[in-house]
């Protein structure tokens, strides 16, 4: 008899044809033939879908280019199909399920023709975790299976967890032919599936990432009484040996994964690393916020990654004992098969490919990697990997940043009255675009506890959901808005960020032990000057008040962006939300 999972995939194959069906176990044997295929038989157009590169500098690295239109997630096209439109809310793109499953058979006909499909049993959260969860994701392509392997806990071991139950998260994922006219990133809460085909980007194809972690992951927390956040798992050490352990929410390519492993600008301090990206929160069972990495890899930005600014993530990707790592539409230093980009330590190389192979000189338009070129890398090879990681339980947090990227306005960092005004710091958050998301950079947009494009469900109703987790909490978190990125009158950064951002963790150490008191304002309570570590540093003193500064008039104007955004949700924003915006009002004066 089959189980529903060998059901399941005959289904899939039904559909969409492939010549066979490899059922893939993790193994790093496997991984080593999958690359081999990508190498050799495998291509996108001419190109083939891994290069190797020099093993001496980068062991066990591999390099990908995509598809040329095909470079980062597509929101346009990505959907989450409830019954009911209203269960979407107004920040999702929502089409009925019977309607969406009509394009999307008709997309997935025949599509694996003269491929492979991959079936890739995947574990998101260690597999021992009361928090984790069982998955299946088949897909035609090796860079995505490949991709999973170090991304998730892969491997057989996963199919005889789900044994014959149809326990398990489904995703369905074909790279089509990569025309953005035939592409669709769908999700099905209901039935926790995932359908996503054209593309082949991280976002859009390793559907244990963003679809699963966290869209259905969302609804599945709102039913079941858990949060599944775009956020960092940190831990941070004092010098008196005490880890005292953080979640940070910030927009896709703002920065989470260089303040998931930032080396301390102060001595005595360490940071320890959970997870960059996503954070599943649970309550435990002393009543304190406890949060699991439900991943095991980076999907990290990189451009500006170097010694300066993340040298854990240098040693990361140069040591690799996991097999393999990968770079993703990064510029290729042809003279040293070694990846290259902007922002690399080292001078500029005398011979460069940019990220489509095509030869590139300094000064010529567009830059030679892609601005969202990535590495994907295992967490296991950080040397700032926490002990904590694989501990099922999850760690205790005790603090909860909301970042975001805002040049103007908003402090560097401010702590919450409480529990609900912090979910509204997290509510009113903008923040400038990035290129992690096809479309224009830099543009202001409101993007909550930065799930904007993540959040499954109605996000009015994601705000009532944080205020009951808030009530239920014997230990809330404090919670802080922060921002690293606010600049001064030439366009410049104020503030150093990267190693120094330490400095904001310190005093955030300090509020958690309550041992510095604060100033309050009217957005928030703000440290007082003297209690902000910032020796060796030089910012002059004009420069630093501007980065507390509350400018009334800034924030009046604000205050209409908040409203009309909030505006949208009508009665699914919850009376405490709008309370919290009349009392900023008020305040405000
Ligand atoms: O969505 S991805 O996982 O591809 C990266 C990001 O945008 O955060
Ligand atoms: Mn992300």
């Amino acid at each position: 008899m089959a189980t529903p999972v060998e059901k399941w995939v005959e289904e899939q194959a039904g559909l969409a044809k492939p010549d066979q069906i490899y059922w893939c176990d993790g193994s790093e044997e496997e991984a080593h033939k999958l690359i081999e295929i990508g190498m050799k038989k495998e291509k996108i157009g001419d190109n083939p879908i891994f290069q190797e590169l020099n093993q001496k500098v980068w062991p066990k690295s591999y390099l990908h280019r995509s598809h040329p239109t095909d470079v980062a997630r597509t929101e346009q096209l990505t959907f989450v199909c409830h019954p009911q439109k209203d269960q979407a809310g107004p920040t999702n793109n929502w089409m009925a399920p019977a309607e969406a499953k009509e394009k999307l058979t008709k997309l997935t006909d025949g599509c694996m023709r003269g491929k492979t499909m991959y079936v890739l049993p995947y574990m998101m959260g260690h597999p021992d975790s009361p928090y984790a969860k069982s998955c299946v994701q088949v897909t035609d392509v090796s860079y995505v299976a490949v991709s999973m392997r170090i991304m998730t806990r892969m491997g057989k071991n996963v199919l005889d967890k789900i044994g014959n139950t149809d326990n398990f998260v489904k995703g369905l994922h074909s790279v089509g032919d990569f025309d953005p006219n035939r592409r669709l990133i769908m999700h099905f809460p209901q039935e926790s599936l995932v359908w996503s085909i054209g593309s082949g980007y991280g976002g859009n194809a390793l559907l244990g990432k963003k679809c699963f972690s966290l869209r259905i992951a969302s609804c599945l927390g709102q039913r079941e009484g858990w949060l599944a956040e775009h956020m960092v798992v940190m831990g941070i050490q004092d010098p008196q040996g005490k880890i005292t352990y953080i979640t940070a929410s910030f927009p896709s390519a703002c920065g989470k994964t260089n303040l998931a492993m930032l080396e301390s600008a102060l001595p005595g301090y360490k940071i320890w690393t959970l997870g960059d990206d996503i954070a599943w929160l649970n309550i435990g069972p002393d009543g304190r916020l406890y949060a699991i990495n439900p991943e095991s890899g980076f999907f990290g930005v990189a451009p500006g990654t170097s010694m300066k600014t993340n040298p854990n993530m240098v040693r990361t990707l140069k040591k690799s004992k996991f097999y393999p790592t990968l770079f993703t539409n990064v510029a290729l230093d042809l003279d040293k098969n070694v990846p290259w980009w902007e922002g690399a330590d080292g001078p500029v190389p005398k011979r460069v490919a940019d990220w489509q192979g095509k030869p590139w000189t300094p000064g010529q338009e567009g830059k030679a990697a892609h601005p969202n070129s990535r590495f994907t890398v295992s967490l296991y090879n950080a040397p700032t990997l926490s002990k904590e990681f694989d501990n099922p339980q999850g760690v205790p947090i005790s603090a909860i940043l909301l970042g975001g990227r805002r040049t103007q306005l908003i402090p560097l960092v401010a702590e919450s009255f409480d529990w609900a005004h912090g979910v509204f710091m997290g509510a009113r958050t903008g923040s400038e675009t990035t290129a992690a998301a096809a479309g224009k950079t830099g543009v202001l947009r409101r993007d909550p506890m930065s799930m904007l494009p993540f959040c499954g469900y109605n996000m009015g109703d994601y705000f009532g959901h944080w205020l009951d987790m808030g009530k239920r909490l014997k230990h809330p978190p404090k919670i802080y808005a922060v921002n690293w990125f606010r600049t001064d009158d030439q366009g410049k950064f104020i503030w150093p960020g990267f190693g120094d951002n330490i400095r904001v963790l310190k005093w955030i150490l300090a509020r958690a032990n309550n041992d510095v008191g604060v100033k309050d304002t009217p957005v928030g309570l703000l440290p007082n000057p003297a209690d902000l570590d910032l020796s060796g540093l030089s910012i002059p003193k004009e420069k630093m008040e501007k980065l507390f500064e509350i400018d009334r008039q800034g924030w009046q104007d604000e205050l209409k962006e908040i409203d009309a955004f909030l505006g949208q949700f009508g009665d699914h924003l919850p009376a405490e939300i709008r309370q919290q915006r009349d009392t900023l009002a008020k305040r405000l004066g």
